[in-house]
């Protein structure tokens, strides 16, 4: 072998042993491969060379390219699999075997309110039913008398699978489900549907101290022969004024939303800021907090009951607005921050 290719490969390994980091093996490699490193000035300097000398030369240079692009690669793969082990060395370490401190723990505020609300159904002849995160168009929007390119779905952009599945934008994709689910022992046996479905909530949203792009809502209906808008406000009044324990002012106001008729807007006064206006209520003076309405005919009978017979109310509670105004919660973000100090001061007051 050529001396000249003999003293670069050998100095070649001498500083592949030395290097200890990427970006100085980088430089080596710019040294040496690069377009002005030593093994391309002798593949450049072979023009000089006859043509019997080029052969052999060119032929033991190449070699020595391939072997330092090899040697080069391989110290890569041990300088990067060294830095991944570093850093999982560095990280702090858990003891999963150590024994877990209950009392330190406590419940979330929004867990806190959904039990209280369930309980308040429950002692009014409500079931509390459980529905998926992961719903179809049909559930979420179609069933609701939503079909596509209605422009209510502007206002509740969630997020889409691959499948074409969705993240639920509201509780009320579970309706349909429920009154098939219910709608036999009705129609049978005469036995009113009265269910509640809490559930976690996704929407592409700009937030703000009111606004999550996950949140908790809980939907209720209720169908039987001649419930009215009466029934509605009742089961209303009842749950807020078991909720808070004083009294709130409350207002009810005209809503629209293609799956109620009529359909209103149940807002109540900020009780951050007393009515006057904060950033909580959007500086209003108002939170709104539970929009609701008389079950539309076609969503009646899109699941399966005849609306010439029935009739039924549907709400929409915000779960997660509740617990701000319940427990004084200024800005909405803090319920998902995971501090676990803020959250834990909330307890149970029942
Ligand atoms: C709905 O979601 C309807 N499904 C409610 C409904 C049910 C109407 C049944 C009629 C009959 P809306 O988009 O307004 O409506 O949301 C309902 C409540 O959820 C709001 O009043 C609010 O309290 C809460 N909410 C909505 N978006 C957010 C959000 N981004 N962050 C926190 N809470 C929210």
């Amino acid at each position: 072998m050529d001396d000249r290719i003999l003293s670069l490969k050998g100095e070649l390994e001498d500083k592949l042993n030395a290097v200890s980091d990427l970006s100085e093996l980088d430089k080596l490699r710019v040294s040496y491969l690069g377009k002005k490193g030593s093994i391309t000035a002798l593949l450049k300097g072979m023009k000089d060379l006859s043509v019997e000398e080029r052969k052999t030369f060119g032929a033991e240079v190449n070699k020595l390219k391939a072997y330092a692009a090899e040697k080069i690669d391989e110290k890569t793969r041990q300088l990067k699999e060294a830095e991944v082990k570093r850093e999982i060395e560095s990280m702090p370490r858990f003891d999963i075997t150590a024994p877990v401190d209950l009392d330190g723990g406590s419940y979330h505020p929004i867990t806190l309110v959904q039990r209280q609300c369930e309980d308040i159904f429950k002692s009014m002849g409500f079931t509390v039913e459980d529905y998926p995160e992961v719903v179809t168009d049909y559930e979420c929007f179609e069933s609701l008398n939503i079909p596509k390119h209605h422009p209510a779905r502007d206002m509740q952009d969630t997020y889409y699978l691959e499948n074409g599945q969705l993240l639920k934008s509201q509780t009320s994709a579970a309706q349909n489900a429920i009154l098939k689910k219910f709608g036999k022992n009705l129609i049978e046996n005469g036995v009113p549907i009265k269910a509640i479905f809490p559930g976690r909530c996704f929407r592409n949203e700009a937030t703000d101290a009111c606004h999550e792009n996950t949140f908790f809502q809980m939907e209720g209906v209720m169908v039987d022969k001649d419930i009215s808008i009466s029934n509605l406000i009742f089961f209303m009044k009842t749950m807020l004024s078991e909720v808070f324990r004083k009294d709130i002012k409350v207002r009810l106001r005209p809503g629209f939303f293609p799956f109620v008729e009529p359909g209103f807007e149940l807002d109540i006064s900020c009780l951050i800021c007393g009515g006057e206006g904060c950033p909580s209520c959007k500086h209003s003076g108002w939170l709104e907090l539970c929009p609701c309405g008389m079950i539309h005919p076609n969503v009646l009978s899109e699941g399966g009951i005849d609306p010439e017979k029935y009739t039924g109310f549907a709400f929409g509670l915000g779960l997660t607005r509740l617990a701000m105004m319940k427990y004084g919660i200024k800005d909405i973000r803090d319920l998902n921050s995971g501090r676990l100090k803020a959250l834990a001061q909330f307890t149970d007051d029942e």
